[in-house]
């Protein structure tokens, strides 16, 4: 019988095991099937934890989630076709729950089904070779202390990609006086308040934690942008300024001359692909993109198409697109679809690279990736969700934050999947200081 590994069981996961359940539902005969998660419960980044550093057992808090955390996309272009939110809230909810809403909606597809029977908790992948025509997984049963070889014919991967910091280093940290820290480990905004907070970084983690510092009460924000501002137009206390040039004792001095007294230097620089439970040639080196090159319908492996990538892209879309690329990549798995000759192959890969290189602006951006998944999509039998409302949404959504970057998360968006109208929350996110569930669902 056909054996498959999947590393992690965060959505990605999720969405693999899911599809091989509805793949059984419909008669089919399924692999046997491993999923390995290293943490000791599903739901990956969602499943928040006060943890940074490493764990009990020494191995590194792959979380990247802080407390309130809000939704920074409307949940309509990340809906489930196969798991509406209206389904499982039982009635229609706002457009930007926190994370918990979220949290509970992922779990709550899963909890459906008997997916848990089918992961191992509190087990680390510590390494994957390709010998003999098959792979060879070595992992670590964590509370044990015990390594476990095993053998499979394919393996997903689905460890995610914003779990491992880069962190780079700039001149006068070694004396800074305050503290120095990466996103990854931020977790309460309240830590900083009263105290003048310099973010570095014009990403999604920069325009996030710099807003959650201001909201929770940080006397001063200033952003260090390294090449594009974001340009939005930020509350009073808040500032962008062109990149970090150096610190000198408990001052910031920028490029453009500001200078800025900083308590704290949070580094909102982003992450880095990091693999290192795969062999040198399973491993995938990109940075973080819409189209990371080698990877055929940015799933399978060109050099092994037994050895599948979930969720590797940079991210508009994100669990409906890791559902179309988990039923793609059930469907090679059980051979339902072909892969086609290395050379198709390697013209289909140069095809989607060369347009995402060409790509200037978020619009054609999201044109890019909603096409990508449509593409995918259309090779499986995922069930119908209107990818052009969801394209819809995404452009309203980043003119909204253009528009007024602390109002964008009080709109209101329509289901891709049932067509039902969100509500409007009950307190806009600026005044929003709890981020429960029971707060956020309390009508
Ligand atoms: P992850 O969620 O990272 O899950 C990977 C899992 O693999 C983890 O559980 C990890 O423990 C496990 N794992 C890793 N290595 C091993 C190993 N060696 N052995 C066993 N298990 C392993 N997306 C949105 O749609 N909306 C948002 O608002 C949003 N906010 C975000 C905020 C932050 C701060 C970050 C970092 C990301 C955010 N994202 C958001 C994007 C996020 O990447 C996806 O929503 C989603 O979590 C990706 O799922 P994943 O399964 O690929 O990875
Ligand atoms: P991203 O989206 O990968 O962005 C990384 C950012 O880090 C980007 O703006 C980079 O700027 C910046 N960067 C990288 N190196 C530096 C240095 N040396 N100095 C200053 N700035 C730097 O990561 P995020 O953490 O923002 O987002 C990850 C996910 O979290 C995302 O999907 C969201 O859903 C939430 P550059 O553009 O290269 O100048």
């Amino acid at each position: 019988m056909t054996k498959v590994a999947i590393i992690g069981a965060g959505p990605c996961g999720l969405s693999m095991l899911r599809s091989f359940e509805q793949a059984e539902k419909k008669g089919n005969k399924i692999p046997e099937i491993v999923c390995f998660e290293k943490q000791d419960d599903w739901g990956g980044l969602w499943n928040y934890s006060w943890r940074t550093g490493s764990d009990q057992y020494g191995d590194p808090v792959p979380n990247s989630m802080y407390r309130y955390l809000w939704s920074n996309g409307p949940k309509e272009c990340l809906e489930f076709a196969d798991y509406s939110f209206d389904e499982h809230f039982g009635h229609p909810i706002p457009s930007f729950p926190p994370r918990a809403v979220l949290y509970d909606y992922i779990i709550g597809r899963a909890k459906k089904g008997n997916l848990k029977d089918k992961i191992k908790f509190n087990t680390r992948v510590i390494n994957t070779i390709y010998k003999n025509d098959k792979f060879e997984v070595s992992y670590q049963d964590k509370a044990n202390d015990k390594i476990v070889r095993d053998v499979f014919d394919y393996v997903v991967v689905s460890t995610g990609h914003f779990s491992v910091p880069y962190i780079p280093e700039y001149d006068g940290m070694k004396s800074f006086p305050g503290r120095i820290m990466h996103s990854h480990d931020f977790r309460d905004a309240e830590e900083f308040r009263e105290k003048n907070v310099i973010v570095l970084g014009s990403s999604y983690s920069a325009e996030d934690v710099a807003l959650q510092c201001k909201k929770y009460g940080a006397k001063s924000v200033t952003i260090g942008y390294r090449h594009n501002p974001m340009g939005f137009k930020w509350p009073k206390g808040m500032k962008e300024v062109y990149h970090l040039d150096r610190l000198e004792g408990k001052k910031a001095i920028f490029k453009d001359g500001t200078e800025q007294e900083a308590d704290v230097i949070i580094l909102c620089s982003g992450y880095l692909h990091y693999f290192p439970f795969l062999d040198e040639e399973l491993k995938l080196k990109t940075g973080n993109r819409l189209y990371p090159p080698k990877l055929y319908k940015g799933v399978v492996w060109q050099k092994n198409h037994k050895l599948l990538y979930l969720g590797m892209q940079d991210q508009f879309h994100t669990f409906n697109m890791f559902d179309c690329q988990a039923w793609f990549a059930r469907d090679i798995i059980m051979k339902k679809i072909e892969i086609p000759n290395d050379d198709d192959i390697d013209k289909d890969i140069n095809k989607w690279v060369s347009m995402e290189e060409k790509l200037e602006n978020p619009d054609q951006m999201i044109d890019f990736q909603t096409e990508y998944t449509k593409e995918l999509h259309a090779m499986s039998d995922y069930p119908k969700i209107d990818f052009e409302l969801i394209r819809k949404h995404f452009k309203e959504w980043e003119h909204h934050k253009v528009e007024d970057i602390l109002t964008y998360r009080n709109k209101s968006f329509s289901s891709p999947v049932t067509g039902s109208i969100a509500p409007i929350h009950h307190t806009p996110w600026e005044n929003a200081m709890d981020d429960s569930m029971e707060t956020f669902l309390n009508k």
